[in-house]
């Protein structure tokens, strides 16, 4: 028997708690500016002789707006985030291209050698300052950070390579200091297509504060030949760095493990750690264990998709290695590429591609107890593909990179950007109502 007292007490505790959530929970920070490293001209191979596009419309009106600007602005999506040294970085990740839809009212053009926008793989690097509310990005001129994966031509101009710049998701990067100079190092690893499946790291303080780009040794070579990864996940605890699952790495139809020992310089090979491959997924670290949280499941050797936005949370344990992935709950709604952290002793998933289109959820995974609940703090777009990091003060970045649909149904990148303090264990949350999950997408307003 309920007793009401207890009712109407709960009530009006969760009232309140969703008022404190919803008037301040996410806060919006600068957009990223995305500068892309082309340069506009016709001189050089691989140089764009076109105006840059967006696929943002009305978001930098003025010099980069796409239809009379002449470089720069170049929102991406699945791009790695990082936090370190006090900073967010944004770097890599899919540019608008043909393969994902124009605007309305846009064209994606190509330069005269037919390479560029159509191309799906291009990168970035920004670097965000939380405390100064200010990004720096790579640019053409080199006057930004390094830019990552880029290439030198004629006069010293600089420009991504077409064909490189990669898309490894946002779970394929850590922090961390290698030289123990007090300042973190980046280490990506993979992407599409680096086919050597190496760390690509970034060294932030050399290089006059304009940091510098290379490469750890290539990972050792599965059975089947294949070494790279995308759309995988990749964690550190301790000098370990996990690398698991996503495509293009195992054998076909399994997801398999690849152990870089960060102090040795070398690689130790997995085979097989479960009998499906997983990707798209969303990774965090709890104490020894990774969490895998949503995405894609394939099986066999034809890499045959089994299912679509997958609610499963699997966990590697680095501690029982041959036990391989074990599945240790599910999500309340089954989401690809979310944006994913871990803090504390919780799994925090936020937005995501679900069976509905993009979400704003932002689900609260305990592996305690296998249960899910969702957060009343919707980030205030519907996304998926977004960069994510959180510091270790708790501070969760969403977005730098990321993409949406529009209500006009065309996929957009976006370079807006959120921050929220994840809020300790059991506050803020509430038992999952499905009938309220889904939001349908909505028109961002246009910046003045
Ligand atoms: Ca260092
Ligand atoms: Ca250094």
């Amino acid at each position: 028997m309920r007793r009401s007292g207890l009712h109407v007490s709960l009530t009006v505790s969760a009232i309140v708690l969703v008022v404190v959530a919803q008037a301040a929970y996410w806060t919006e920070r600068q957009q990223n500016p995305s500068w892309f490293p082309y340069r506009q001209g016709a001189g050089d191979m691989y140089m764009m002789d076109l105006p840059i596009p967006t696929a943002t419309p009305g978001f930098m009106a003025g010099p980069s707006d796409p239809l009379t600007g002449v470089q720069g602005y170049w929102p991406t999506y699945c791009a790695v985030g990082i936090c370190a040294n006090d900073k967010y970085y944004v770097c890599g990740g899919q540019g608008p291209n043909l393969a994902l839809g124009a605007p309305a009212g846009y064209a994606w053009p190509s330069n005269s050698y037919g390479q560029g926008y159509s191309y799906i793989r291009q990168s970035l690097m920004s670097v965000y300052d939380p405390a100064a509310d200010t990004w720096t990005c790579a640019k053409w001129d080199m006057t930004g950070p390094v830019p990552y994966n880029y290439s030198t031509g004629t006069g010293g101009v600089v420009w991504a390579r077409v064909g490189d710049g990669v898309y490894p998701g946002a779970a394929q990067a850590f922090a961390f200091d290698y030289d123990n100079d007090g300042t973190e190092e980046i280490y990506i690893h993979g992407g599409y297509p680096i086919w050597d499946g190496w760390f690509t790291i970034f060294d932030p303080d050399v290089n006059g504060g304009q940091g510098a780009w290379s490469n750890s040794v290539p990972a050792v070579n599965y059975s089947s030949g294949y070494k790279a990864q995308y759309n995988g996940g990749c964690v550190r605890i301790g000098s370990n760095a996990y690398v698991i699952a996503g495509s293009f790495w195992g054998p076909p139809g399994l997801s398999s493990l690849q152990v870089f020992d960060l102090a040795a310089n070398t690689w130790s090979v997995y085979e097989g750690v479960y009998s499906t491959n997983l990707s798209r997924f969303g990774a965090g670290v709890v104490g020894t264990k990774v969490y895998l949280l949503g995405g894609m499941e394939r099986v066999g050797l034809s890499e045959t998709v089994s299912l679509r936005y997958s609610p499963h949370v699997f966990m590697l344990d680095t501690e029982n290695l041959a036990a391989g992935l074990t599945h240790v709950g599910i999500l309340a709604v089954g989401v690809e590429q979310p944006c994913a952290v871990a803090w504390r002793g919780r799994l925090y998933v936020v937005a995501g591609l679900s069976a509905a289109g993009p979400t704003n959820l932002f689900q609260v995974f305990n592996p305690e107890t296998g249960v899910t609940t969702v957060n009343d703090t919707p980030l205030p777009i519907n996304a998926y593909g977004g960069s994510c990091a959180i510091s270790t003060g708790g501070t969760f970045f969403v977005g730098g990179a990321l993409r949406y649909t529009d209500t006009d149904g065309t996929n957009y990148n976006t370079s807006r950007a959120w921050t929220c303090l994840i809020p300790e264990p059991g506050v803020l949350t509430r038992a999952l109502v499905l009938a309220s999950l889904c939001r349908g997408p909505r028109r961002r307003k246009a910046s003045p």
